[in-house]
């Protein structure tokens, strides 16, 4: 549509353009020679336009050739993983993981190294489909999740690759409690004891290492103190792990136990004497939100216990910023 008005734009200034030029009057010569620059414009204009229609013309035609193509001979899908075209190397892995299985396991790992988010998202689908109990598909998708700049592949890698679930409502929010829920008393974890390790391979959570584990040894993990890591020495965006042990007071009557976290930034996956309390996981928008987890099952009165936070900074400062309570309620 805009191309075809600037060709009759073009066709009407070069008509005045031609009709002007019997004129000898300077005025008109000035208009004349205004009139042609802007003929020249419109037509170089319409030169730059066409020429960019013809590449995308170009690019949909090879498209439907290579689609008309695999549709033929779908066992040439693999010769098409090299193309220049993100689409057509999508579509040749959708075949290939429709005919292969798991028996393609190596092309979808090798494609989660591709530059195209939506090839990506393809592979770790049919990783997802095909060979998620397998230990390499789990380390691949720990890799991704920490690292994929795409929020939407490590977001759908990290939830498929994370082995641990747990679901035990705050008393606030379960619904077969109607009395009123107060914090009775809260005891700080001491801030100033952490322990810190970084994550770079997002492999900290696997049977391999455990650092979530209550009794690992992590005497070789840095001294760390609350408050964001960037202001202690690292310059780091990604996953690190935290471990601190405290001791708590005899057993006090009440009705539930929390751990309250003042803030993380960003993101924090949480232990407590080796078991899974739960996560705080909304992306960057909550780097500065308040959570609390449930852990009166696995809170160790008159003894000491150890806190394990994985904590996923994307952006600018991280770590457990705030202040972190253990809470009684009643
Ligand atoms: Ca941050």
């Amino acid at each position: 549509m805009k191309m075809r008005r600037n060709v009759l734009m073009a066709k009407a200034f070069a008509l005045m353009a031609v009709r002007g030029a019997d004129s000898d009057a300077p005025m008109q010569r000035r208009a004349n020679v205004h009139l042609l620059h802007k003929f020249l414009f419109i037509f170089v204009s319409i030169l730059i336009e066409s020429s960019c229609i013809a590449v995308q013309l170009d690019e949909i035609t090879m498209r439907q050739e290579a689609r008309r193509e695999l549709e033929r001979r779908p066992e040439k899908a693999e010769s098409y993983l090299s193309s220049e075209d993100g689409e057509i190397r999508r579509y040749a892995l959708y075949l290939i993981a429709n005919q292969n299985g798991a028996d393609a396991k190596s092309i979808y790992l090798k494609s989660m190294d591709d530059d195209n988010e939506q090839v990506r998202l393809t592979a770790l689908k049919a990783l997802m489909k095909f060979c998620m109990k397998d230990s390499d598909v789990q380390d691949k998708l720990s890799e991704v999740a920490a690292k994929d700049p795409s929020r939407m592949v490590a977001k759908l890698a990290s939830e498929a690759a994370w082995p641990f679930h747990r679901d035990v409502l705050l008393l606030r929010n379960d619904p077969n409690w109607d009395h009123e829920v107060m914090v009775v008393k809260r005891f700080q974890i001491p801030d100033d004891k952490w322990k810190f390790k970084l994550d770079p391979r997002g492999s900290g959570h696997t049977s391999k290492f455990k650092w979530y584990a209550k009794n690992l040894n992590d005497a070789d993990w840095a001294p760390i103190k609350m408050g964001e890591w960037e202001k202690q020495g690292y310059d780091y965006d990604g996953l690190a792990w935290y471990r601190i042990r405290f001791t708590m007071p005899e057993k006090m009557d009440c009705n539930a136990v929390e751990i309250a976290f003042q803030a993380v930034d960003e993101s924090a996956w949480v232990w407590l004497n080796g078991e899974y309390l739960g996560c705080h996981d909304i992306g960057a928008a909550g780097w500065n939100i308040p959570f609390s987890l449930d852990c009166r099952k696995e809170i160790r009165w008159g003894t000491e216990n150890i806190v394990v936070v994985r904590v996923l900074d994307t952006a600018m400062d991280g770590g457990i910023f705030k202040p972190v309570f253990i809470e009684i309620l009643k």
